[in-house]
């Protein structure tokens, strides 16, 4: 039986990740963080009694920026794939905390390199690393492929692009089967709330049940190359089955405005979005009512925006018979009805009188 590690297995992609691996067959290992609240929400539909026999799931604390741990999960699992996902994963967030964004998501990819070479699994061991669009950030071409320039502009990037290479060096100076997914945004049900479309989606289901009465949005300008995380994650694994690594640029070769994806969402619940005003003052405003749904605040800008990301993914086309499967309409569709059906379960609690603690204001 196959064993794989995954690191960031709570996350988006590792909760999809976990449960295509199990459905293939694997045993599956997860390095997990401590919290002081549960965070295996995503996971929990495939978590295992521990007093069971024939379990394949198994979760195990550590922490990339804490060698130890990693070097010992290393150890103890000797896993035959290494699926590096666990990162500080928001843009904005990485100008508030730089040092500790490059911590986890620069040097935790050595950390888990070290570790392969350590124990001495450069033979035994694949190792996919969770690069990102973003290390194009000002790019000099649309669409980007592999061989497009980098360009970051937030310390994310900036940190991405050290794992990115550090990857690419242990592979040439040490045989490690190491490959860099560049992944466009991906999306889903279980994104991140503070993520630009889980924020749009979860929006316009509150607002057309009457639980929010306005959604707030930094730059409606921007274009993002948005797939679904079920597709890319199942273009993780095939890097690792083909017979030499490499990096491969994974998207769905469409991009769309921040605009044009609220637009969608909100058509999704039966409301259509007028836009009026521009720059700062622009508003999205319900066109039968007239009433201002969505709004711009400058908070949610950053210091240096990615203006367009649009992926070329011919590589991963021809090298591993990769294609994307959901478009865009069919991801803001199951998106809208995931947080319709949370929505609706809040309305539900609170009419009946149990307390109801939306997320603190300015928390999204
Ligand atoms: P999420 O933010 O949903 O998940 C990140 C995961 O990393 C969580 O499990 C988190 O744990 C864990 N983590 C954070 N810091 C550490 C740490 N120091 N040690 C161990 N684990 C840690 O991200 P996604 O699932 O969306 O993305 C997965 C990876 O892919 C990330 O590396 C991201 O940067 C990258 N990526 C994502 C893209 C996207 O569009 N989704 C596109 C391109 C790349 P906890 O649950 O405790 O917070
Ligand atoms: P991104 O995703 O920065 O591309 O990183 P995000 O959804 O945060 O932003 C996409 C674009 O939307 C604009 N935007 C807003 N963004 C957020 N979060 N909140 C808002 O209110 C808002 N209004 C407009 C942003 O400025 C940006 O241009 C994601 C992460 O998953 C990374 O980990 C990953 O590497 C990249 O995708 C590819």
């Amino acid at each position: 039986m196959k064993r794989a590690l995954i690191t960031g297995i709570t996350g988006q992609d590792g909760a999809y990740l976990a449960e295509f691996l199990l459905s293939k067959g694997y045993e599956v290992h997860g390095l997990k963080r401590r919290s002081s609240l549960f965070n295996t929400g995503r996971i929990d539909h495939l978590y295992q009694d521990p007093h069971v026999e024939g379990r394949r799931l198994f979760l195990h604390y550590g922490d990339l920026t804490d060698s130890s741990s990693v070097i010992r999960i290393l150890q103890e699992v000797r896993p035959h794939e290494i699926y590096n996902l666990g990162a500080q994963s928001h843009v904005k967030v990485s100008f508030e905390t730089p040092e500790y964004t490059a911590n986890g998501d620069g040097l935790g990819v050595l950390r888990v390199l070290e570790a392969i070479r350590i124990l001495k699994m450069e033979d035994s061991c694949r190792f996919y690393q969770a690069s990102t669009s973003e290390l194009y950030g000002r790019a000099s071409e649309v669409p980007q492929r592999e061989t497009t320039p980098f360009y970051p502009r937030s310390p994310y990037g900036a940190a991405k692009l050290y794992g990115y290479w550090i990857t690419v060096n242990y592979r040439e100076a040490y045989g490690i089967f190491g490959c860099n997914g560049i992944l466009f945004n991906h999306e889903s049900p279980l994104r991140g709330e503070t993520f630009v479309t889980r924020k749009i989606t979860r929006g316009a289901a509150r607002i057309s049940l009457g639980l929010d009465d306005r959604l707030y949005l930094g730059n409606l300008d921007a274009r993002r190359d948005w797939g679904h995380a079920r597709d890319y994650v199942r273009a993780m694994w095939m890097m690792l089955q083909h017979h030499e690594p490499g990096d491969y640029v994974i998207a769905t070769g469409r991009c769309h405005t921040v605009r044009e994806f609220a637009e969608l969402a909100f058509s999704k619940v039966g409301i259509s979005l007028k836009w009026i005003g521009s720059g700062v003052e622009e508003k999205g405003i319900d066109a039968d009512t007239g009433r201002v749904l969505v709004e711009v605040d400058p908070r949610y800008f950053r210091p240096t925006e990615v203006d367009v990301l649009l992926g070329d993914y011919t590589k991963a086309r021809e090298t591993l018979g990769w294609e994307p499967t959901v478009t865009p309409e069919e991801l803001v569709d199951e998106m809208v009805s995931y947080d319709l059906m949370l929505a609706e379960r809040e309305r539900l609690c609170s009419r009946s009188g149990y307390p109801v603690h939306p997320p603190m204001e300015g928390a999204l």
